[in-house]
C-alpha cells in the first residue's frame, strides 16, 4: 500500500490582523482537534528536535527584520530548537547588511548566514541552504510575509500526528485562502495548479506554494532528483515525493502578498513553468 497520503488540518485562529475569515469549515480524514497555540504552548519542549528554516532571500530589506522577529517568537513561545539560514543573492538593496545585523541580535547560533555571489536561483538556494542545515527538520518559505511563521507550530503538531515526512501549506481547502492578489495572479495560480494535477496528479491540492516542512532526510532526498529550475520547482518537488512514497499531510494556510518589494512572476516566468511541466509530464 502507498504510503502517500494527504491529511488536512485546520487552520488555527490566530486572531490574525490579515484576514478576519472565521476557519470553522474543515475537511479531513483525521479526527480534527483545534489547536491551542493562538494562546498557549505546544508542549514540545521534551523532544530533540530542531528546525532549520531555509529563508532564501532577493532584495528583501525590509521584510527580513519582521519575518525574522516572528519566527524567533513563535519558536521561543513554543520552546522549539531552531535556526534560520538566510541564503542571500547578493541582493543589490543590501538585504545582506540587514541580515548581518540581525545576526549580531539573535546570535549565530539562530542566524546563520550562507550567501552567494550573485542570483543563482531558488532552486538551488534550497540546495545550498540544505548543506547548512544542522536541524533533523527543514522548513522552507518565502522571506516576503507571504508565508506566516505563525502557521509553523500547526505544521509541526501535524507532522508528529503520524510522523509525516512532509506537511505542505496549502492555500486551496477549506480554512486556506490568497489575499491581495488581482484576479489575473489568482487565475495565474490556479491554473498552474490545475495543469499540473492533470498532468501529474501528485496528490497535493496546491503544487506551487513553498510553505513546507520536510524531514531532513527526505528533503534531501527530493532535492537530488529535481531537475526542474523557476516555478516548476516547487510543483515537482511533490511529485518526486509521491513518486519516492513519502508520507505528506496538509495544512491550510493563508497566503498574503507580499508586504514591501516588487512582484517577480512576470510572462517569461509562466512560459517557463509550462515548460517545465511538458518537460515533466513527458520525461516521467
Ligand atoms: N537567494 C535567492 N532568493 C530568491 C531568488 N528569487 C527569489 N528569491 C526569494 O524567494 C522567495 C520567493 O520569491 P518571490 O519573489 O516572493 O516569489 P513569488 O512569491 O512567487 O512572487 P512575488 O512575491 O509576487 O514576487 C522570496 O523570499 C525571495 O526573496 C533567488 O534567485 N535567490
Ligand atoms: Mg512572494
Amino acid at each position: 500500500m502507498s504510503r502517500f497520503h494527504v491529511s488536512i488540518t485546520p487552520e488555527p485562529d490566530f486572531q490574525s490582523s490579515t484576514t478576519n475569515k472565521a476557519h470553522s469549515q474543515q475537511s479531513s480524514t483525521l479526527p480534527l482537534s483545534k489547536p491551542s497555540y493562538a494562546s498557549g504552548h505546544l508542549n514540545m519542549s521534551n523532544s530533540h528536535n530542531k528546525y532549520s528554516v531555509l529563508l532564501p532571500t532577493y532584495n528583501e530589506r525590509d521584510n527580513l527584520p519582521i519575518i525574522t522577529w516572528l519566527l524567533a517568537k513563535t519558536f521561543k513561545e513554543h520552546n522549539l530548537d531552531y535556526e534560520i539560514i538566510i541564503i542571500d543573492d547578493a541582493s543589490p538593496d543590501g538585504t545582506l547588511e540587514v541580515a548581518k545585523q540581525l545576526q549580531s541580535v539573535y546570535g549565530e547560533n539562530h542566524i546563520v548566514l550562507r550567501p552567494r555571489a550573485g542570483k543563482l536561483g531558488l532552486g538551488t538556494a534550497y540546495i545550498h541552504g540544505i548543506q547548512n542545515a544542522t536541524g533533523n527538520f527543514v522548513i522552507i518559505m518565502d522571506a516576503d510575509m507571504s508565508h506566516h511563521p505563525k502557521a509553523i507550530p500547526e505544521f509541526i503538531r501535524k507532522q508528529k500526528e503520524r510522523d509525516y515526512d512532509i506537511v505542505t501549506g496549502t492555500r486551496y481547502v477549506n480554512g486556506g485562502g490568497v489575499y491581495g492578489w488581482d484576479l489575473r495572479r489568482k487565475l495565474t495560480s490556479r491554473g498552474a495548479n490545475f495543469i499540473a494535477d492533470l498532468l501529474l496528479s501528485p496528490g497535493v491540492s496546491d503544487l506551487t506554494g513553498s510553505f513546507r516542512l520536510y524531514k531532513k532526510d527526505v528533503l534531501h532526498q527530493i532535492i537530488n532528483a529535481t531537475i526542474s529550475k523557476g516555478y516548476v520547482f516547487q510543483m515537482e518537488m511533490m511529485v518526486r515525493a509521491k513518486q519516492f512514497n513519502f508520507s505528506v499531510a496538509e495544512v491550510p494556510i493563508t497566503f498574503v502578498d507580499r508586504v514591501y518589494g516588487e512582484s517577480k512572476l512576470g510572462a517569461n516566468e509562466i512560459v517557463g513553468y509550462l515548460k517545465g511541466l511538458w518537460t515533466l509530464f513527458t520525461s516521467i
